[in-house]
């Protein structure tokens, strides 16, 4: 019997502390060896030196996710899993949403049946809390968190979705309880509908005003609200897709207190600025209508700053795909409607790591180690599937990328496996793409195809993380 089932040669091999030379040996789906001159494998494949990093962990990601705005989604589980695996990632963790007046527990059950026998990469759950009622935060929050759901969302913005202050402060209790790791998003909610009101009165409905309608101070006072919650509470938190300066600020302030503060950002706030909604009145912008929305290039600049320097611990897509013609998606009520009827959300699972690897490690902005760090290891860690995920080491599963920085790739929507019609990122000229992704020790993207079977991604339950811990600091607070 042969020791290894797969051998990968001569490989440039990074994780979030070191670069080093090794061959890899795998068998059943993990890493069983590194080191130079490894015996043979019933497969071989030669890296030639080239880098090899964990497999992408993309830790926000929405995959056929009801909107109840008469838009949907375009990727389902086998869709968005294809897209990212041919992209370098071999974990998704989608969000599991809760209806107002409907359980967490239906909201699980329903996503495991729109997941069953489609997803090509592993994956795991978080939940979107919207509707925490005593009975849901005593006994069923508790028990999902037990059974590997230990990571949820809250909404400070969007009346299906959002918490009310006091809801927030009931919910953070359960987490810092449960030990489980809550991700904010954070916008003021009455600023937002304020704004809008009065934009709309004075007619401008075109999709450039969705970045008017959701200035950085929104984000920046709900980002500080969030923080003084979590303060109180005393329990860490992760401020999601985070825009620019004003946000970063804050989590710095927080950071810099002994808080437990995590952020997150997207390639949005990298390459796309406000002006990508348009610079006049048409419809066009509505490809790239998120939020918060993008801001503009000094901001652009933060956020790379900020990569570099460690006020993020992730780099997430915020993959949120809509078509942009059909009756489904960006144009679910025609073009002839206002900003704040336009199905909200980009896509960007397939193109996240190339973009921050290209634009970020090429050009010598972050390192190749950091790069790992920011792509998977930490999202690994801070939602509680490491060392399983987001590393090459013994007893890791192999989930793997191997890089080809040889030539330049012409992005092109022609060319991605997503169910969306464009991308934002159209005619970039990237310096790396993927030239092999391997989930498990199966190669699922082998630089010209998607090779992964539908259904032979597996679902994780993650474990509480050990960045959700409380500090625990003395306190006369009755926590
Ligand atoms: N928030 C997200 O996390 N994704 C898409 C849109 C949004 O508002
Ligand atoms: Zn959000
Ligand atoms: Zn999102």
């Amino acid at each position: 019997m042969q020791t290894f089932d797969t051998v990968i040669r001569n490989a440039r091999v990074v994780t979030a502390a070191d670069i080093f030379t090794s061959d890899i040996g795998i068998r059943d789906g993990r890493i069983v060896a590194l080191g130079l001159d490894l015996e043979a494998g019933a497969r071989e494949i030669d890296a030639a030196g080239r880098h090899v990093t964990p497999g992408g962990v993309d830790s926000h990601v929405h995959f056929d996710q009801p909107t109840g705005d008469g838009s949907i989604m375009a990727d389902d589980f086998l869709s968005g899993t294809t897209s990212a695996a041919c992209g370098g990632t071999t974990t998704v963790i989608p969000f599991a949403c809760q209806q107002k007046g409907h359980t967490l527990r239906e909201a699980i059950d329903d996503y495991h049946r729109r997941a069953d026998r489609k997803p090509v990469i592993d994956y795991a759950f978080h939940l979107i809390v919207t509707d925490p009622t005593p009975e849901i935060l005593r006994d069923e929050l508790p028990a999902l968190i037990a059974e590997g759901y230990t990571s949820f969302k809250i909404y400070m913005t969007y009346d299906a979705l959002k918490l009310s202050d006091r809801e927030m402060l009931d919910t953070l209790s359960v987490a810092r309880s449960e030990g489980a790791m809550v991700m904010i998003h954070a916008e003021n909610a009455d600023c937002i509908a304020w704004l809008t009101e009065r934009l709309l009165a004075a007619g401008h409905t075109a999709p450039r005003y969705h970045a008017t309608s959701r200035p950085m101070l929104v984000e920046r006072e709900a980002t500080h609200r969030a923080i003084a919650f979590a303060e109180l509470v005393d329990v860490p938190i992760l401020i999601v897709h985070v825009s620019g300066r004003e946000a970063v600020e804050q989590i710095r302030w927080a950071q810099s207190h002994g808080l437990k503060v995590y952020g997150e950002t997207c390639p949005q706030y990298l390459f796309l600025t406000a002006d990508s909604l348009g610079c006049d009145d048409s419809f066009e912008g509505a490809k790239c209508i998120c939020s918060p929305p993008p801001r503009d290039k000094a901001n652009q600049q933060v956020i790379w700053d900020g990569l570099e320097n460690g006020a993020f611990e992730v780099f997430s897509s915020d993959h949120a795909p809509f078509r942009y013609d059909g009756p489904d998606g960006k144009k679910a009520h025609g073009e002839a409607v206002s900003f704040d009827q336009i199905a909200n959300g980009i896509p960007g699972v397939e193109t996240r790591m190339a973009l921050l690897w290209s634009e970020g490690v090429r050009t010598g902005r972050i390192t190749p180690q950091s790069f790992v760090a920011l792509t998977a290891t930490n999202a690994a860690k801070l939602y509680g599937l490491y060392p399983r995920k987001g590393s090459i080491a013994i007893g890791a599963d192999a989930d793997l990328v191997i890089w080809d920085e040889s030539r330049t790739f012409h992005l092109e929507n022609a060319k991605l496996h997503h169910n969306v019609d464009y991308t934002p990122y159209e005619g970039m000229h990237l310096s790396a793409w993927p030239a092999l992704t391997m989930s498990r020790g199966d190669v699922v993207w082998d630089g010209e195809k998607p090779c992964g079977d539908a259904g032979r991604g597996e679902f994780l339950p993650c474990a509480r993380p050990d960045p959700a811990k409380p500090r625990r600091r003395k306190t006369e607070l009755p926590l």
